[in-house]
This record gives structure tokens, sequence and C-alpha cells, in this order.
């Protein structure tokens, strides 16, 4: 079966600051929460850290070079806002900016897209002191942030995503305490969630006001929740699941406010809702990034113990090195949804991808199997959701590089480009030569 996309589609691949750029105390850089959180014993898994990560602050020129040798059209990366602004508001650190600057333009030369993403997870460290993402403020000083780049860059860059991930910055940074700040703070929960998505509204109105032509949207990671069984009480559970993971960044978005459902199983008070601030939070947005790596399979604690374990979905299920299902069906069940449900304009599967234990490079090669059907199998899915009539603009890689992969370190490889993290040598692995493939003949087979 071949499988062609519609001219114009974004193949691209994705990536972020913390994870790839390296340089963090370089050019005026400030301290941001990743850096305080990797430095602190015990948090992150051998004790790494991003001080160098792929050196991509001093490498990008021949990062860039890889991307053209790969034919991608579209690229997806991170602007690290304590860069920008090293005490989180204020004076502007020209140098970070420059940074950005040049590549913009090294990317439009070379005929790619560029998609920045105005959080990826690198909160200026001064803020977090402040209160973080459980003040209100930190909304703002968001959307300051976000004027300023946009004012530098909206001259050449049209597509904006503002937030990658609100789910994960506060269930995983302030809940669970497992990424910076490392907050085990279930309470606030709730505010976090709320002033992300104000961030993410009041940026999308900043950006409008400085590029007149500017396309934005968030970017979310959505695991569509599959009942274990059809006992009513996995139903429910996976319900529940669905809309405090999804729901809860879906539907205020799509200007559905906060679900009740939800808000009653967290006792949530809205003392954080201001008037207006499910208006901002559902300022239209042009396309809705949709970051897929897996499906849940939720079963009830109320009917299942060791001794009755839920039943199998299905026989051999496989499992990433990151030990989430490989369920290329999902992405598929979960753009129909979407289109479905919510009728956003347009989206875009702004990461998907995989780690597996590769081999070490041999020949100037890296064998990844695993990774090539999981791609496959996942663009199949997707093009099937594009033939059957979503809106679904582009595809991209998570990730061009092996990177920082968070609590993980550098133990958990995605790139399709492999990094030895010792001496910086970028090789190919057999996904990178696969994926120009597909680029080329604009189709899956
Ligand atoms: O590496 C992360 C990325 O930063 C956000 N989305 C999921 C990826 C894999 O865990």
């Amino acid at each position: 079966m071949t499988a062609r996309v519609p001219e114009g589609f974004w193949w691209g691949v994705a990536t972020s600051a913390y994870q790839i750029e390296g340089a963090t105390t370089e050019d005026g850089r400030g301290e941001s929460i990743w850096d305080r959180f990797s430095h602190t014993p015990g948090k992150v898994l051998g004790g790494d850290t991003g001080d160098v990560a792929c050196d991509h602050y001093h490498r990008w020129r021949e990062d860039v070079a890889l991307m053209v040798e790969l034919g991608v059209g579209a690229y997806r990366f991170s602007i690290a806002w304590p860069r920008v602004l090293p005490e989180g508001r204020g004076a502007v650190n020209r140098r970070g900016l420059d940074f950005y600057d040049r590549l913009v333009d090294a990317l439009l030369e070379a005929g790619i897209r560029p998609l920045p993403t105005l959080y990826h997870w690198d909160l200026p460290q001064v803020l977090e002191d402040g209160g973080g993402w459980a003040r209100r403020s930190t909304a703002h000083a968001f959307a300051e942030y976000t004027a300023i780049v946009a004012d530098r860059l909206g001259d050449r860059v049209r597509d904006w995503f503002t937030i990658n991930e609100p789910w994960v910055v506060t269930q995983l940074g302030y809940v669970l305490g497992i990424h910076a700040p490392g907050r085990v703070e279930p309470d606030v929960g709730p505010a976090v969630a709320h002033h992300l998505l104000l961030a993410h509204g009041l940026a999308t109105e900043a950006i409008r006001a400085v590029v007149r032509d500017a396309r934005v949207g968030i970017v979310l990671n959505l695991d569509p929740m599959q009942p274990a069984s059809l006992h009513p009480a996995d139903v429910a559970e996976a319900r529940l699941q669905d809309v405090l993971m999804n729901r809860w960044y879906l539907d205020p978005i799509a200007g559905r406010g906060y679900p009740e459902e939800g808000v009653e199983f967290l006792t949530w008070d809205r003392a954080e809702v201001r008037p207006g601030d499910l208006e901002t939070i559902a300022t239209p947005i042009d396309r809705l990034g949709v970051n897929y790596y897996r499906r849940q399979v939720v079963a009830s604690p109320s009917v299942h113990d060791a001794d009755r374990p839920p039943p199998r979905i299905r026989p051999g299920p496989i499992f990433t090195e990151m030990d989430w299902e490989v369920y290329p069906p999902g992405l598929y069940d979960l753009l129909r949804r979407l289109d479905c449900d919510y009728h956003f304009p347009a989206y875009v599967v702004t990461e998907n991808g995989a780690a597996f234990p590769d081999p070490s490079p041999e020949g100037g090669r890296v064998v990844d199997p695993d990774r090539v059907a999981f791609l496959r199998g996942h663009l199949l899915a997707a093009h099937r959701a594009l033939s059957e009539g979503v809106p679904l603009e582009g595809y991209l890689v998570w990730s061009l590089l092996d990177n920082f992969e968070w609590g993980f370190g550098y133990s958990r490889r995605f790139g399709i480009i492999h990094v030895d993290f010792t001496d910086q040598t970028r090789t190919w692995k057999d996904s990178a030569v696969w994926y120009r493939r597909v680029i080329a003949e604009g189709a899956v087979s």
C-alpha cells in the first residue's frame, strides 16, 4: 500500500531547547528550573544535566545541514525563555535572541519552515522562586516574553506554538515532582494548569498583536484512554482519566470551560479563575499541535487487584523503552475524535516517536528496525485520518537527535540521528534514511 499525502504537507522533525542546546551559562543565559533540578542530586538518572546536551548551541549549522539532507520542510524547536530574559521579565538579553534570529534565517534560507514553541518547560528559575506556574503573574510574564520574541522574529515567522504539554508541566512538575521544579503539591495542580492555559491565551493575543498573519496553536500530549474491560467501573475510570488528562485542556481551549466531572473529582473551588479568563483561554487557535506516543489501558482499582488482574486488551502488546505501548491505531482514533468532538481548524502531529535500546553505530550506521516500524505504523494511521477528511497539516518526528530525555537523562534515545555524547558525532540511524525516502516520495509505503 502507498499512502500519499497532499502537496504542501509538512514533513518535519522536532526538538526542544533544554534537550539539545547545552551552553547553559553562555551569552548571558539565565538559570532555568531544569538547570536547578538536574543539578540537584538524585533527580535525574545518572546525574545527567543539559549543560552540554547535543551542543546544538554551537553546532546548529551542522544540525540544519542534517535537516536539509533529510529533506524536511518544517522544524519545530523551542525558544529558551531564560536566554531571552535571564531574569524572567524586564531586561532583554540580545545575544539570546540573536541565536534564534540566526537559526530562523538559516532555516528559511534552507527552505525549512520554522515552528517555534515558546515554552518547552525551561522556566526561568527566578520566576519559580516567585511561585512559578502556581502564580498568576507567571502567565503575564510569559505574555511579555512572547511579545518580545514575536517582535524580533515575527517578520519571518508565521507559525507559532505557545506551550508544550501543559499536562506534563502540571502533573510531573508540580503534582508528582518528577520533573522540574520538583514540587509535590497536588493541591496546586488545578491552579498551575489554569495559569498555563491562561498564559497560552494571553500569548496568542500577544503574538497576533505583533504578527499580522500569525498562525498560532498550543501543543497537547493526548493519550486515548481505553477501559480494560466493559465492566462499568473500568469504563468510568477510563472516562475520568480522559477528563483529567485530555479534556481538562481541550475543553477550555475549545470554549467549553473545565469539565465539571474533573472539577468535582479534584474538589477545586476555581478561585483562580477570574472573570474573562475562560474567554482568553478560548481565543480561537489556528491549529492544534498533537503529541501522540501511546494509549492507556485503564483498569479500575475497585475491580482489579493482584488476584484479579485486568484482562489483556490484545495479546503481546509491544512497549518502547519508556514502557509505553506501541499502538498506532490510537493516533487515527485520536485525530478522528478531535475532529468530530472539537472541530479545531487544523492539526499537526507535533511529536511522535519512540525510544528503543539502539545498538551502537557500526560502519557509520545504526540499525533501528523497531523505530522504522513505529514511525511507519503511525504515519499510516495519520494518513488514514487525513484521507478521511481530518485537516492534518503535517507530521513531525520526535526527535531529530538523541537528546536529554528529562528525568531519564541520556539513557533514552528518541532520535532518528544518533548522538555520541562523548564527542558529539552524529550518525544516521536507518530510521532517518527511511524517513528521507518517505519525504522524497511524499508517501509512506
Ligand atoms: O522528550 C519529550 C518531549 O520533550 C515532550 N514530549 C514527549 C517527549 C518524549 O518523552
